[in-house]
């Protein structure tokens, strides 16, 4: 496939802060665009954000270096022809770096997303099929095979750590209805998240419904046991309690205290290694709890090890359900060398998946590949600083896995869940 045109902008991301959109057209006038999400509670480990560090533009948070680095390697891009694989292993080599450092993780990104839109059209296949057909090394041309999968919704609805303004150290509070019909799925977590704000009203007050950035309420809840009150008392009054469960993002790594090995679970509470483990143990038995991505610190590799033996050992009575996800998020950062590591030390048994992260489809592709072999849950996962592109919707119906997509609720959020509404409609 040969690229005829690329556009690169700076544009809003929504908390404000500039991203990048790419624009793309290939030869024969199909069109891609992909506009670059941001995380708050990044990984040290993710691959490199690139920031114009101009105190005189947006905070320093500018992209214009982004835009920059994509003009200039444009002219290398119209001249030959590209498969997805190729165009990757091309911006690579480009950037030279192992974390691209060069150009930017979310250059490249850019470029790459775009490029897969732009094929989806040429093929004259809905994007999701067209993904899954790339990710399953299926013919493009060949009869339709359909992929008829609907993600379970990871639906963060209480928000907490860096992305909300309250005293809860965990950062996500999160329901997942347990039914794969999409419009019962979203109607559900839509009514859930309705009847908290009334319940949020009532026990806090006026003032206490502000959200967050994922679009989850942001209530002065002191704790995981007090949001989780909340929404239980939410789901009986709605009658939903068989149809939910629950799953946290500690994102500890924002709660540890590297000098001291201690982890400041509530505000003013410091736990050490094992504590804390006791503490998400107790936690499984008295809440419907089946997944806790980023129990420890992203490199805390014996408190993750301890976590998941923890986890397998539990008896019928500590966890009714079969399987508790130990989920790595800033623990893989979507980088296959990391997941490997995660897999030859056991240091948890499924994985975010967020494509900005590593920089491309071809590795975000490999990540799931390597994740899914081991018998890992994927889960697809939007970051806090989103845009109103919905490309992880049709990336997670494509792989087969979940998604992780915030509150329904705010326009970056709402995007994914009606991209799903239009994807599933017909799958049930
Ligand atoms: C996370 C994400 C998304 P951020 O930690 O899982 O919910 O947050 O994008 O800020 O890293
Ligand atoms: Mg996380």
């Amino acid at each position: 496939m040969k690229i005829n045109h690329i556009q690169a902008i700076e544009i809003l991301d929504s908390r404000g802060n500039p991203t990048v959109k790419v624009e793309m057209l290939l030869e024969d006038g199909s069109f891609g665009d992909f506009s670059v999400p941001s995380g708050a509670s990044t990984g040290i480990h993710e691959a490199h954000e690139l920031r114009d560090e101009d105190p005189l533009r947006y905070h320093k948070k500018g992209v214009l270096k982004v835009i920059e680095n994509i003009n200039s390697i444009k002219n290398d891009l119209y001249k030959r022809s590209f498969t997805q694989t190729s165009l990757d292993e091309f911006l690579i080599t480009k950037d030279g770096t192992t974390n691209k450092n060069n150009l930017g993780a979310n250059a490249i990104l850019g470029i790459s997303i775009a490029f897969a839109k732009a094929c989806s059209k040429h093929y004259n296949l809905p994007l999701y099929e067209y993904l899954h057909r790339l990710y399953e090394n299926k013919g493009m041309r060949s009869k339709t095979t359909l992929s008829s999968h609907t993600p379970l919704l990871f639906s963060n609805i209480i928000n907490g750590g860096e992305h909300a303004d309250n005293d809860l150290m965990v950062q996500e509070c999160m329901i997942i209805c347990n039914s794969r019909n999409i419009q019962e799925s979203v109607r559900k977590t839509s009514e859930v998240y309705q009847s908290l704000k009334s319940e949020i009203k009532k026990k806090y007050g006026a003032g206490s419904t502000g959200l967050g950035d994922e679009g989850g309420f942001a209530p002065n809840v002191k704790n995981v046991e007090d949001s989780f009150n909340l929404i239980t008392k939410v789901l009986k009054h709605l009658n939903y309690t068989s149809n939910f469960v629950f799953a946290i993002d500690a994102a500890a790594s924002e709660f540890y205290n590297e000098k001291e090995k201690t982890y400041e679970i509530e505000k003013g509470k410091k736990v050490k290694s094992k504590e804390l483990n006791e503490y998400y143990k107790e936690l499984i038995s008295k809440f419907p709890l089946v997944s806790i991505e980023d129990s420890f610190s992203e490199d805390d590799f014996s408190g993750f090890a301890s976590f998941q033996k923890m986890i397998s050992k539990l008896s019928k009575e500590e966890n009714p359900f079969s399987n508790i996800l130990s989920v790595g998020d800033d623990l893989l950062v979507t980088n296959p060398q990391r997941i490997k590591l995660g897999i030859e030390k056991q240091l948890c048994n499924a994985l975010l998946l967020k494509i900005n992260q590593i920089g491309t489809l071809t590795e975000s592709f490999k990540a799931a590949k390597l994740a899914q072999e081991q018998g890992w849950s994927v889960i697809v996962s939007h970051r806090s600083g989103e845009t109103i592109d919905s490309f992880i919707s049709d990336l997670a119906v494509a792989i087969g896995g979940e998604i992780k997509l915030g509150a329904p609720a705010r326009g970056e959020r709402v995007a994914k869940y009606n991209r799903l509404l239009e994807i599933c409609r017909n799958f049930n």
